[in-house]
Order: structure tokens, then sequence, then C-alpha cells
């Protein structure tokens, strides 16, 4: 039981799995991770699919010829073992050049070297395949006040969406955009720091029909909102296009634990909105993406045990939600709740305000009548608790 195989499309970040332990208090615990051995031990463990960094694969300053010294191997073991490629991001955050951002920084001339970074890294995207594109801008933003000019960053960041929305579309690659709130760390504060700013910032790109959102448990959770409630949000808005999994307890740094572990309740109904939630562009369907940091006290064992945990969790979760949806005492707990007359228009067809106006209220009768919300929520922790 909980055996991932392809079909349920786990995929990983190479930074998550391949992640050192460097830290602000300490450096590497862990060897560096090869990509193409990153390749076979995901696609042994049951995953679908991998994501990188362009510098998680070569370094910062390499040349064509080195690029594909590193590529080379990498797309040997994805022949080898069937392993996808389904996202690409751009590392516009680590070197020093970025120290104020790329996109949005003050200096202009490392605006237009992260344009230019960020195209190139577009055209490996599309040549691997990979149809979703990952925009975190960690080092989008201040820690001070006058420091940045948020109107004119915004300008700029937009300029960016823009100019790189209008690249895919004129190469004809099948890439679309997804945008990675956080709230703070690296930086003081963020540009763009939760998925409602995300949402409205993309209605005032060129092609918002490009752009979409890569909402992260921890970092919802770090801005002290709810995870499941706002990847809901960006379902209905259509802009569910990718998501990170992982762990967090509450507002604090970003933890990244392995996904099930932290708020374990926020998990159960996460899960639960990815497999049951529909939008406007129908129920997500994208990879079950892992964003995660194995602890520092593990070894490569412990990286990889942690690994199929996140999918584990999942599965567990999946099994657990599937059970509450199923449970007949739930589907009339949900009637006691009056959840099925939430989808009801609250003015019905052929009727006008005139008529709500003219109607007689009786707001003693209606305050009179509990929701009988508790009794749902128990059934609900009953199966999360497993005694259901
Ligand atoms: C940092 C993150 C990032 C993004 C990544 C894009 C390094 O908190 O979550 O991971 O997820 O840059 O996918
Ligand atoms: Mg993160
Ligand atoms: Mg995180
Ligand atoms: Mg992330």
């Amino acid at each position: 039981d909980f055996v991932p195989t392809r079909d349920d499309k786990f995929s990983f970040g190479l930074w998550t799995v391949g992640w050192q332990g460097v830290d602000v208090f300490g450096g590497a615990v862990r060897p560096p991770l090869d990509p193409a051995e990153a390749v076979h031990r995901l696609s042994d463990l049951g995953a679908y699919g991998m994501t990188f960094h362009d510098n998680d694969v070569f370094p910062f300053d390499a040349d064509a010829a080195e690029k594909e010294r590193h590529l080379g191997p990498l797309r040997k073991a994805l022949t080898e073992t069937g392993l996808k490629i389904p996202m690409i991001t751009t590392n516009l955050f680590s070197h020093p050049v970025f120290r104020d951002g790329g996109f949005t920084n003050n200096d202009r001339d490392v605006r237009r070297f992260a344009l230019a970074k960020t195209a190139e890294n577009l055209d490996l995207a599309a040549e691997l395949g990979a149809t979703t594109f990952v925009a975190w801008g960690g080092r989008e933003g201040a820690e001070s006040g006058a420091a940045k000019d948020v109107k004119a960053a915004l300008d700029r960041y937009k300029e960016a969406f823009d100019i790189l929305g209008q690249y895919v579309l004129d190469q004809g690659y099948d890439i679309r955009f997804a945008i990675e709130p956080k709230p703070n760390e690296p930086r003081g504060d963020i540009l763009l720091p939760t998925i409602g700013h995300a949402l409205a910032f993309i209605n005032e790109l060129e092609h918002p029909e490009l752009v979409g959102l890569n909402p992260e448990v921890g970092h919802e959770e770090m801005a002290g909102v709810n995870y499941a409630a706002g990847i809901a949000q960006a379902l209905w808005h259509g802009k569910l296009f990718h998501i990170d999994l992982n762990g967090q307890n509450g507002p604090r740094f970003d933890q990244d634990l392995r996904f099930g572990a932290g708020n374990a309740r926020g998990a159960f109904w996460t899960v639960d909105v990815v497999e049951h939630t529909s939008g406007k562009a129908g129920k997500y369907d994208g990879p079950r993406h892992f964003d995660f940091k194995p602890p520092r006290t593990e070894d490569m064992d412990g990286v990889w045990a942690s690994a199929a945990g996140c999918m584990r969790n999942y599965l567990i979760l999946q099994q657990k939600v599937r059970a509450f949806r199923a449970d007949p005492a739930v589907q009339e707990a949900l009637k006691a709740a009056r959840v099925d007359q939430l989808a009801v228009p609250t003015v019905g067809e052929g009727e006008t305000l005139a008529d709500v106006r003219a109607e007689a209220h009786d707001p003693e009768a209606m305050a009179a009548r509990g929701m009988a919300f508790e009794a749902l929520d128990q059934l609900a922790l009953d199966h999360l608790y497993g005694v259901a």
C-alpha cells in the first residue's frame, strides 16, 4: 500500500534532494548530488518527474560547451528512466549580482542580464519538454522603505513577464509561467508576497493567460494564511498552474519539511482540494511537486527516506480524503451543515433584488439555527486520525 507509481505524477526539485544542508548558521553536511543519480533514485522511488533551476545542473558561468557537459548525462538518465522534466525555473537569487533581485533590481544592467538569463533558460525548458516555467522572486524586495519604489518595481516586474510572455508566443513554445509567492526570506519583504497579491498582479499583464501560480504550502503558512483555501481560490480563477508541496508549522522561517509533516490537518485539506476541487479550468491535473528540504540531521539515506515520505504521506492522505468524501455519515453531515445550499445562487432565475426585498424574512428563526460544523469537522478528524 501507498507505493507511488508514475500515474500519481509525483515530482521533486533537484535542489530538494540535492540540498547539502547549507544554512545561515552552518555549512554543507552532505556531499553534492549528481543530477543523473538523482534522476535514477527518484525514478526508483516511484516519481514521474524532476524539476530544476538552470544552475542546479550547470554552473552560473558555464559556456555552451560546459553546459552540454552537464546536460548530456542528465539527458541520458532521463532516457534510461523515462523520467520527465515537467517544470524548469531560473536561479535569479544565488549569485551576488542578484543581491537586489533580478527583474526588479534597481540596477538596470542587472535587470537586462536577468531577462537574458531567463530567456536562455526558456529555450532549455522548451527543448526538454517542460510546460511550466516557475518564477520565484526571492530576491525581489527590500529590507528598508525608500530603497525600493514598489510602484516602479511592479512596472518592471510586469515588463519582464510581458517581454518573456511575448517571447514564448513568438517562439511557439508550449510553456506557461507560474509565479511562486513568498512573504519574506531571504529578503525582509518580498514583492508578490501571497497568492492574492500575485493573482491581482497577473490581471495587469499583457498576456495574463500565460501566467498563473505555483503556491507553496510553507510560504502561505509563513504569511499566516490557509494554503488549502488559497489554492482553492487560485483554482477558482483558473490559475493553479503548479504546486510546491511541503510541511510547515505556522509563521516562522521557511521550514520546507517533507509533505505531511508540520501542519498535518492543513495537509489533509490540501490533498482534498487538489483531488476534489474544480475551478474555472477544471481540476488541478499538474504534477504533485515536492519542494522540501531533508533536514540537516540526515545523511543521504535520510534524504531518500524523507523523499519517499513525501509521496507516502500524500498517498495516505489521498486515501483518507477519498474515504471522508465517500462516507455516508459525512454526506449527511455536509447536508446538515447546508454546504449544498452554498452552491445555489442567492437570487433565483427570473427573480430580482425587489423580489428578495418583498419577501417576509424571519431573522430570529434563522438565528436560532446552528450550523452543525463541529460534527462535520469531527468526522474529518476521525478520518485523519484513523478511527472513522
Ligand atoms: C524558496 C523556494 C524556491 C522555489 C524555486 C522555484 C529554491 O523558498 O521555494 O526554491 O520553489 O526557486 O521552483
Ligand atoms: Mg520555498
Ligand atoms: Mg519553503
Ligand atoms: Mg518553492
